[in-house]
């Protein structure tokens, strides 16, 4: 028999995949899910021949130095790669692999629910209850806006935003988007979605603005200060992609300035790290923070997990894995 491969895993996974990776490869799991530090980092790409990192884990070209002759695969446990030096892995001959698909329904979800968040301020209302400060009905308290009829700019159109979109359209939002490229007109036509080749333009006419494109080093700040100062004053943000693609400096600087209406944040461009200044704009519920929750569902977790697993056991079949990661999609 083969000798099975040694997967190292760097959280801790659903028992389900867990059990199945035991099964299937020589895993190394992490029972602590304490995410690893750069020494254990360095020793697993030292050994490993896969490696299962997740966004926690920064596997850039000082890592990659590090590994070993076995490394021939990174089966990311996340859809986004930006945790990872892609072309520096691909250089050295590391196929790298993601988990496209299986988050796309929760995260389009959660951006739906960042959305209502904001505009219906539930979680400033839902607080007022455990703190005991309601007094009680009145026909002028903690009023939102309706979101019916608005206008959503979705920035970046694949699997999320389309999945954004179809949600958009059932709440009866008008969808407009920006994408590299034009999407179908058969899905344009489906999604009733209004293409924007300027995002400068699309900023400046939304009344809801959501970002659901990669983190690449085209999209890095792609939301800087001069284009969300492009918004309407009224305007709402969510973000549930990554937090590297806004500015956060200059959104936190618009939001303590009342600039923009509002924002709902599920990233954060240091995160687990939130800015002093975030937090206060938190607690006085000026923007709507989430703690990377976007793909958090049990099921999601299980798929993410599958497909992992999918991509390790073709790739070491000798066969292309399903989700390898390309230079093109960088
Ligand atoms: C996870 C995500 O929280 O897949 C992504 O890109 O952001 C989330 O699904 C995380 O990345 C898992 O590594």
């Amino acid at each position: 028999t083969k000798k099975k491969p040694l997967v190292v895993v760097t959280r801790k996974l659903p028992d389900v995949v867990e059990t199945r990776m035991r099964e299937l490869f020589d895993a190394r799991l992490n029972v602590t899910d304490a995410p690893m530090s750069a020494g254990e980092l360095a020793e697993a790409v030292r050994t490993a021949d896969v490696l299962v990192p997740t966004v926690t884990d920064k596997i850039d070209a000082s890592v990659l130095a590090q590994a070993g002759e076995n490394l021939r695969l990174i089966a990311n446990f996340g859809n986004g790669v930006d945790n990872i030096d892609v072309q520096s892995a691909l250089s050295r001959g590391i196929t790298v692999t993601n988990t496209p698909g299986v988050l796309t329904e929760d995260t389009a979800d959660m951006t739906m629910a960042l959305i209502l968040a904001v505009a219906r301020r539930i979680a400033e209302g839902a607080r007022t209850i455990p703190d005991e400060s309601w007094n009680g009905w009145s026909p002028t308290w903690m009023l939102g806006h309706r979101i019916t009829g608005k206008r959503l700019g979705i920035v970046g159109m694949g699997r999320i935003g389309q999945a954004l979109a179809r949600r958009a359209k059932a709440f009866g939002l008008q969808v407009h988007y920006h994408n590299r490229r034009r999407v179908s007109s058969s899905i344009e036509e489906a999604l009733e979605a209004t293409y924007w080749d300027s995002l400068d333009q699309m900023l400046a006419r939304m009344d809801i603005v959501s970002v659901n494109c990669p983190h690449t080093p085209a999209t890095y700040h792609l939301l800087s200060a001069r284009r969300l100062k492009l918004m309407k004053r009224e305007a709402i943000l969510v973000n549930t992609a990554r937090g590297e693609i806004i500015d956060e400096n200059a959104l936190t600087r618009m939001l303590e300035a009342g600039e923009i209406g509002g924002a709902g944040l599920d990233v954060f461009e240091h995160e687990p790290a939130i800015s002093p200044r975030m937090l206060k704009l938190a607690r006085q519920h000026k923007v709507v923070v989430l703690p990377h929750m976007g793909s958090a569902t049990i099921e999601g977790r299980v798929d993410m997990g599958e497909k992992v697993i999918v991509n390790i056991k073709t790739f070491m079949d000798g066969h292309r894995p399903p989700d390898r990661v390309l230079p093109a999609m960088l």
